[in-house]
């Protein structure tokens, strides 16, 4: 009896296909109601005298019975693993797809590069809101409502008192309004205008700086401002400093770089001139020092506002400011 529940077993478990196969193989043995439970409870009816004797044996048996099952377990479950592997099978020779990927627009890359160079200088960073009151815009810096010196810089109108910022400058008030000097700040920012042609759009990016301390002066900003344009351009390209009115600095200039797309000849960039302006700047006006409380005996300070669109015309040789917003990718390929 006992070689034939071996025999059979071993011929049972030798069509085990599965896992499955092997726990249902596995009930009918081991099971509570199992061929090999039910033979150890059968002990009981045995005589005492034979009982150890026919225990050994079935527990033998029930050994033996665990042991096949633990092998062929270990094979179904190696099987089981090659399976999984080959079908999840990555092949690293394949070529790989290709995935597109953008880059940075070339106006954020100029704002990175301009804003770096200050940076390095010692200028903080400041920013401000784009939908401005008209105090900030033009009234705090020197430009009274209905005053001619509005019409440099036509806007788009809220209400009567907000407006789309023109220019960074209203951040140097809101600045001076909260901190002391000495102040070094720049302004990175959008500002938009009534504007529209080959060097103007009707949003584009400035910087504004601003230095603020005791004995500052015009050589200061010069200074400054050549410095910059020397990291920016290089030592060769010529810069002029031109004499200009805006109603927030005393003295007031526009500065010019020779334009690079001509080489100084002329050309539609530079409308003939050779030169094309990047910034304004000046020495602040004591009267928007006044306009925040600054004792102006005893502070003055230099302003500037450069349009990042235009440096970027010149330093990458683009004759049609509009091209940046047109977002064409085989134009922003190119940066
Ligand atoms: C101003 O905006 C002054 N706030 C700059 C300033 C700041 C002067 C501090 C003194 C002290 P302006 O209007 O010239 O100035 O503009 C500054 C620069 O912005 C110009 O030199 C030009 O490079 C650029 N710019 C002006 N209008 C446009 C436009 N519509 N599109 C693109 N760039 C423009």
């Amino acid at each position: 009896m006992t070689k034939d529940l071996k025999r059979v077993f071993l011929e049972e478990l030798r069509s085990v296909k599965s896992m499955t196969d092997l726990s249902h193989l596995r009930v009918k043995y081991l099971g509570r109601k199992g061929i090999i439970t039910l033979e150890l409870r059968s002990l009981s009816s045995i005589s005492p005298a034979d009982r150890p004797a026919a225990g050994k044996k079935i527990t033998s048996i029930k050994q033996f019975i665990e042991a096949e099952f633990a092998v062929v377990e270990s094979i179904l479950k190696r099987e089981e693993l090659q399976r999984e592997l080959q079908a999840n099978c990555i092949d690293v020779t394949l070529s790989g797809k290709f995935v597109p990927f953008g880059r940075q627009h070339p106006i954020s890359r100029m704002l990175s590069e301009i804003t770096d160079i200050f940076v390095t200088m010692g200028f903080g960073i400041e920013e401000g809101p784009e939908v401005e009151s008209d105090y900030y815009n033009f009234e705090s810096l020197n430009i009274p409502k209905d005053h001619p010196a509005r019409d440099m810089q036509d806007t788009f109108y809220i209400n009567d008192d907000m407006v789309l910022r023109t220019h960074t400058s209203p951040v140097q008030v809101r600045v001076m309004e909260k901190a002391r000097p000495p102040l070094m700040i720049i302004v990175p920012g959008k500002v938009y205008r009534r504007d529209a042609d080959i060097t103007h759009t009707p949003m584009f990016h400035q910087i504004e700086g601003l230095m603020v301390d005791r004995g500052i002066t015009f050589s200061n900003l010069k200074g400054v401002l050549e410095a910059f344009l020397y990291h920016l351009f290089g030592p060769d390209t010529p810069v002029r400093f031109r004499p200009s009115f805006f109603p927030f600095t005393e003295p007031s200039a526009e500065v010019d770089i020779g334009c690079i797309l001509c080489g100084g000849d002329g050309c539609n960039v530079c409308k003939g001139s050779g030169w094309v302006e990047i910034l304004g700047a000046g020495m602040v006006n004591p009267v928007v020092f006044e306009n925040v409380g600054y004792d102006t005996e005893e502070f003055s300070g230099f302003a500037f506002g450069m349009g990042v669109e235009r440096i970027a015309m010149l330093k990458y040789s683009i004759d049609d400011i509009r091209l940046f917003f047109e977002n064409d990718i085989r134009f922003l390929r190119q940066f």
